[in-house]
């Protein structure tokens, strides 16, 4: 198995354990912390490794702290870095159509681009000691269409309103009552619970996995949305990145105090 910096790779019969081993930033997405979760998938995308968890180390206070906020657009910028060619994005979307199941195995906290992360896994198992906060508001960052539209498909429009709108975390019990959690779990159960489902996985045939996997995402994809709107919508974002409340909201982040925002 390649060396990897920020990941450990384990292979327990056909299950292979992506854990996370970038704690010095609370596992934030950081370009190169994604590059190596990118890597191992693609060295764990072989015909003996039948499912995929992803897992922060044992124990972890933090699941992940999120986006790198230190490597989020300066202002002034066009949408375009926290879009498509984001890593994050590049990551999300990499899952989504990774041709085996993916499981997120969480323990600790989860934050705003790590939540998204979660979301575009297959199957989500939490400790339900685990709290999980959507927080483009508390920076002003105008979160982009691909993931919203990540958020509002699985978790219903009312909900992630108040989740998203307040970015007050919402603890397990509430994440599996809103279908974003498949189960949660006391911590001494997690592992356990979360190999059991993914050997169930392994003795399945594959390759209808893989086709009924792509199936599900070119079906959840099927949403029609003029150019027109979406263009608008582009240039609504860059109004926002390149808002005095963007700035603020970074800049407050750094100088650890609250953000005073304005609406300018
Ligand atoms: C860079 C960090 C981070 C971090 N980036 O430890 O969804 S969106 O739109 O919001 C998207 C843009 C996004 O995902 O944004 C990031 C959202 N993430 C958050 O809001 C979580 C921010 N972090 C925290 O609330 C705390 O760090 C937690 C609760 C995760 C852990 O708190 P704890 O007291 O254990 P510190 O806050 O002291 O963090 C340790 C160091 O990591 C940095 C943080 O600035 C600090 O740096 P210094 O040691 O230099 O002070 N850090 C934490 N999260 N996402 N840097
Ligand atoms: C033909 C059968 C069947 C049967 N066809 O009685 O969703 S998909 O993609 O999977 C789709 C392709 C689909 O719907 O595939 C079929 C999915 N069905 C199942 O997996 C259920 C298979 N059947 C069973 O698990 C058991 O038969 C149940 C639990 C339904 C009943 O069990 P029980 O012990 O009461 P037997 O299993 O002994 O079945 C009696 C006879 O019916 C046949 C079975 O092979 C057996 O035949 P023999 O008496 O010749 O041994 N049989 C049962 N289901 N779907 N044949």
């Amino acid at each position: 198995m390649n060396h990897y910096e920020f990941v450990k790779v384990e292979l327990k019969d056909r299950v292979a354990i992506i854990e996370f081993n970038y704690i010095k930033k609370l596992n934030a997405l950081s370009e190169c912390f994604i590059q190596d979760i990118l890597k191992a998938l693609a060295d764990l995308n072989v015909p003996e490794v039948r499912c995929v968890i992803l897992r922060a180390p044992k124990g972890s206070k933090v699941f992940s702290s999120g986006h790198d906020i230190s490597e989020l657009p300066k202002a002034k910028r066009d949408p375009l870095p926290l879009s498509y060619q984001d890593p994050l994005r590049i990551l999300t979307r990499t899952i989504q159509r990774y041709p085996k199941p993916v499981i997120s195995m969480i323990e600790g906290s989860v934050w705003g681009g790590a939540f998204e992360l979660i979301m575009s896994t297959d199957i989500v198992i939490s400790s339900d000691k685990s709290t999980f906060a959507m927080t483009p508001v508390n920076l002003g960052v105008p979160y982009n269409v691909v993931g919203i539209h990540n958020l509002i498909r699985d978790a219903g429009l009312h909900v992630m309103k108040e989740v998203i709108f307040t970015a007050t975390p919402i603890t397990a019990e509430q994440a599996l009552k809103i279908g974003i959690l498949n189960h949660s779990v006391p911590d001494d159960e997690l592992e356990a619970k979360t190999l059991a489902i993914a050997r169930l996985i392994c003795e399945k045939a594959p390759l209808a996995i893989e086709v009924i996997k792509e199936e599900m995402r070119v079906l959840c994809e099927a949403n029609a949305i003029n150019p027109d709107e979406f263009e608008r919508i582009q240039g609504l974002r860059r109004y926002v990145y390149d808002s005095l409340d963007y700035s603020e909201g970074l800049t407050a982040f750094f100088e650890k105090r609250k953000p005073n925002f304005i609406g300018k």
